[in-house]
């Protein structure tokens, strides 16, 4: 299989290959070069895998392979990329926490249910044939029962089928992970009156990377964020719990970035001329996300997420991302300033707490983008309401 790097601004971007970009920001180590070998340990006995898996010809035995403990990360930090050319046995453990937490300035949630006390839960990276040892704990201090719905195993319920547990308990699993690319994972519990919509709209999502077999071509920067609501019912001054109506009605109260409001999330620095690998996860509960950066053009996208092959679009503005689903996308800022990812659903933003700012610092490119007239005396934004607007909306930071 081979990658190529898509060059949509030629005049200012270099070649984008392993060799040329050494590092991403959190692992400057741990990019090596495009793998040219298999995922067979020399020796050991191969099981065969259909031929539609086009991502994995074979695949090691369990027996074979070496234990390693996963690496964990919040988002929109992601575990560094997984390089090494064996697979491993990765251990990974979440225990999940019915807690509390300030998700926009003056809202406490009180019913916030996480995996490991945030929401989303922790970002998890593996390796396409690696096998994930996953145990699944729930907190002595809980309440109600839960499990773990992970969308890159097939069968089983993602799992769920296998990790039902009451407070106190743990369980765990084996699975093979069989394509590559960026997956949901969430609690699939079903109680009278607590169904799995309710478990996933009080917290209970996160996103797990599997990485191809040959690695994507190394980058300055990957993030994560992941986009999901928040549907609440008032439970006092600055308090508040999931409402059931809001969620039935398809109606979010909130819809984020990460968990929490646009205030909550600092800005991400890059430079000009680094390349970004947003990583972009749809939590839900419902709907379509309009994907979208200010000020970027996507250069390099893998449409829902699956990286088995090259990116297969190139200079797009906005990528649809369902609920449950993904995408994976690249840009290059030629320029410095302000970008915004944003849902182009754009009263997510303006009304709903939507968006994280990534701010691009270094010298301006007069070949990419000038301005002829003076500067000043328009401010981007005004204390103006037209005529005949009503002002019933309640912005998310009220
Ligand atoms: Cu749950």
């Amino acid at each position: 299989m081979k990658r190529t790097s898509y060059l949509g601004m030629g005049v200012v971007l270099a070649a984008i290959t392993g060799a040329a970009l050494s590092s991403v920001s959190h692992s400057r180590g741990d990019i090596g070069s495009p793998r040219t070998s298999g995922v067979a340990t020399p020796g050991a006995a191969i099981l065969s895998m259909p031929s539609m898996d086009r991502p994995l010809s074979h695949l090691v035995p369990k027996s074979s392979l070496e234990v390693v403990k996963g690496i964990k990360t919040i988002a929109p930090e992601v575990p560094p990329p997984v390089t090494r050319e064996q697979n491993k046995i990765v251990e990974y453990e979440l225990t999940v926490r019915e807690t509390a937490g300030k998700i926009a300035p003056n809202l406490n949630y009180l019913s916030l249910w996480t995996f490991d006390g945030v929401a989303p839960g922790p970002v998890m990276r593996v390796k396409v044939g690696d096998v994930i040892r996953f145990t699944l704990r729930s907190d002595t201090k809980n309440v109600t029962s839960h499990n773990i719905d992970f969308h890159f195993i097939a069968g089983a319920c993602g799992g769920c089928a296998d990790t039902g547990i009451k407070p106190g308990q743990s369980k765990t699993i084996e699975v093979r992970a069989l394509y590559p690319g960026l997956f949901m994972y969430h609690c699939a519990y079903n109680q009278e009156g607590n169904m799995a919509a309710v478990h996933i709209a009080n917290g209970m999502y996160g996103f797990l990377i599997v990485d191809p077999k040959e690695p994507l071509p190394a980058v300055e920067h990957e993030f994560l964020l992941v986009e999901s609501e928040f549907y609440v019912d008032n439970a006092g001054p600055g308090r508040g719990i999931c409402s059931l109506d809001g969620l039935m009605n398809e109606n979010p109260t909130y819809i984020f970035f990460n968990g929490k409001s646009a205030e909550l999330n600092p800005p991400l620095t890059i430079h000009v001329n680094d390349r970004v690998r947003l990583y972009m996860g749809r939590g839900g509960v419902n709907g379509f996300a309009a994907f979208h950066v200010i000020g970027a053009i996507f250069d390099n996208v893998y449409p829902d997420g699956g990286t088995s092959d090259a990116p297969r679009e190139h200079g797009i503005q906005t990528v649809t991302v369902p609920a449950g689903g993904a995408t994976i996308v690249e840009f290059v800022a030629p320029i410095p300033g302000k970008l915004t990812a944003v849902d182009h659903n754009l009263s997510r933003v303006f009304f709903k707490g939507l968006g994280q700012v990534i701010n691009v610092v270094g010298t301006p490119n007069h070949e990419i983008y000038e301005s002829l007239t003076p500067a000043g005396g328009m401010p981007l934004n005004e204390e103006i309401r037209m005529p005949g607007i009503a002002s019933s909306a309640t912005p998310a930071k009220s």
